[in-house]
């Protein structure tokens, strides 16, 4: 069929590396350490798809040499030198965008129509956003310098992405990287990898180990490591502050969220419902700022109940490569276990649920759009982050009750308001604590904007100018002038 038609690309490079990977460092492919490999599979199918390193402590050692003994010959290289590089990485991106959409797609589970749409062009702009600042780096942070050799340690929700937002400003800014991807989707950061090498960027200023969690913290405790720079749940981010306290690391969060989605009265009801469709079921709502907390005003909670509900009858759930669909797979098994029991533990802790009635594949990692109706704001759902396509839906009377409801949990990532009046958005936005606000809007990305969480939701920010400090240090310079020798 047409699907595989669309991935015989990415099969072919599967193929040509025997699907079995190893990690790349120093600018190839280098058999793990171990020996061992573990199995990634293919959401959509549950089949294997390939095999990728395990990464043990040799391994991040020799990693973590190569990014060393690149680092200065590539902070040397200057601000034009390395722009030049990075113009060179969003052109390969964009040269192979579609081999790229294909294999995210099949790897992660996620629909073609956002990996083509989002994931791949949205990665392409970081490069070209950060190689316009590493051209002004000479000037504009004469009083800075690199931090050195960063771990960098990303996420399976956007795989590509993450690479893209880690990567771009720590090599802007004359670092290098050691990049351990995560282990349900490590296969676009191999074949970045390999892509960029091609490309001519310099063997050791990029650098990709595999492997589990466990390889993630060999990479925190390496002593050659100068900064962290992590993405990923609450619960890893506690783990790796911890182990790099009194390190002389720095470190960079970006971790889970529940982010609040406010509707009040006099809101464009239409435009709010697609807003929700895109806050909770956009990559079957596996997005650290998903919109997941409905909260709606007592006046239009019937009206938007029913206008949401006929909306998510039309959404189609089905196979990735399938141009059609508007949901695809969750990443893997386990994450669609964890859906399943967070919603069973909404069910009993009161609320109504609504599932989407259209069919769903019988086989793979597929979970139909869900509501939850009625949910108290005590209960485990409205708290606890379920990284599924999982709306909560609660009410509220006053704007302070929004507020008040709004900043009821430990995190603080993002929010969205909607309203037509636009003098009642701007007095409710600065009152919640999140590290950014969407108004009458959401999921807004910019790479010259700054993205990061208040509270457990981490600290550190990536984009913007913001973005670029994190991969800087101050460096201040000052003395007498030179007495002249007779
Ligand atoms: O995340 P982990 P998991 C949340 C989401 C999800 C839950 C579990 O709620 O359901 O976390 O997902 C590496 N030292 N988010 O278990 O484990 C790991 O190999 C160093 C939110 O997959 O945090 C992977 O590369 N590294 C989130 C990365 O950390 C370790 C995105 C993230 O995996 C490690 C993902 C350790 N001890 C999950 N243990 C977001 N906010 O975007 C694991 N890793």
């Amino acid at each position: 069929g047409p699907a595989l038609e669309a991935d015989g690309e990415a099969r072919a490079w599967l193929k040509r590396h025997d699907t079995t990977f190893g990690h790349f460092i120093a600018g190839k492919f280098v058999a793990p350490a171990s020996g061992k490999h573990l199995a990634t599979i293919e959401p959509a199918t549950g089949k294997t798809l390939a095999k990728i390193a395990q990464g043990i402590a040799a391994d991040v050692e020799a990693a973590v040499g190569a990014a060393r003994s690149a680092q200065s010959p590539w902070a040397k290289l200057g601000g034009h030198g390395r722009a030049r590089h990075l113009y060179a990485l969003a052109r390969m991106l964009q040269r192979h965008a579609r081999l790229f959409a294909v294999l995210e797609a099949i790897d992660n589970g996620k629909p073609i129509r956002e990996t083509r749409d989002l994931d791949v062009p949205l990665a392409a702009r970081h490069f070209l956003y950060h190689a316009g600042w590493a051209q002004l780096q000479d000037r504009e942070f004469a009083d800075h310098v690199p931090v050195g050799v960063i771990g960098q340690i990303i996420p399976w929700n956007f795989p590509l992405l993450m690479l893209a937002w880690k990567i771009a400003p720590a090599l802007a800014t004359g670092n290098t990287v050691v990049l351990k991807p995560a282990e349900f989707t490590s296969l676009t950061a191999l074949l970045f990898a390999e892509l960029a090498a091609e490309a001519g960027l310099p063997p050791g200023v990029l650098n990709v180990v595999t492997g589990d969690g466990a390889t993630g913290a060999l990479l925190v405790e390496n002593s050659g490591v100068d900064k962290i720079a992590f993405t990923g749940s609450t619960e890893v981010g506690r783990l790796i502050r911890q182990s790099t306290a009194g390190s002389g690391k720095s470190l960079t969060l970006e971790l889970g969220g529940k982010s609040p989605f406010i509707v009040f009265d006099d809101a464009d009801i239409d435009g709010a419902v697609e807003g929700v469709v895109d806050a909770i079921w956009f990559n079957q709502g596996q997005v650290c700022c998903a919109g997941s907390r409905l909260l709606l005003q007592e006046g239009i909670a019937e009206t938007f109940r029913k206008r949401l509900i006929r909306r998510m009858e039309t959404l189609r759930v089905g196979p990735p490569l399938d141009k059609a669909i508007d949901m695809g797979a969750v990443v893997a098994p386990v994450q669609l276990e964890r859906i399943k029991a967070l919603v069973e533990t909404g069910v009993k802790e009161g609320a109504e649920k609504y599932q989407a009635p259209g069919p769903i594949p019988a086989e793979g990692c597929f979970y139909p759009p869900t509501l939850l109706w009625n949910v108290h704001p005590s209960s485990t759902v409205a708290i606890e982050e379920i990284f599924g396509p999982v709306l909560v839906a609660m009410t509220f009377r006053t704007p302070d009750e929004a507020v008040m409801l709004a900043n009821n949990t430990r995190y603080g990532l993002a929010a969205s308001v909607w309203s037509e009046t636009i003098g009642l958005a701007l007095d409710i936005a600065p009152k919640l604590q999140a590290g950014v606000v969407w108004v009458n809007a959401t999921n807004l990305f910019d790479a010259c904007v700054g993205f990061g969480g208040y509270r457990e939701s981490g600290f550190g920010r990536e984009g913007g100018r913001e973005g670029l400090y994190e991969y800087l240090k101050p460096k201040a310079w000052s003395g007498r002038k030179a007495r002249a020798t007779v």
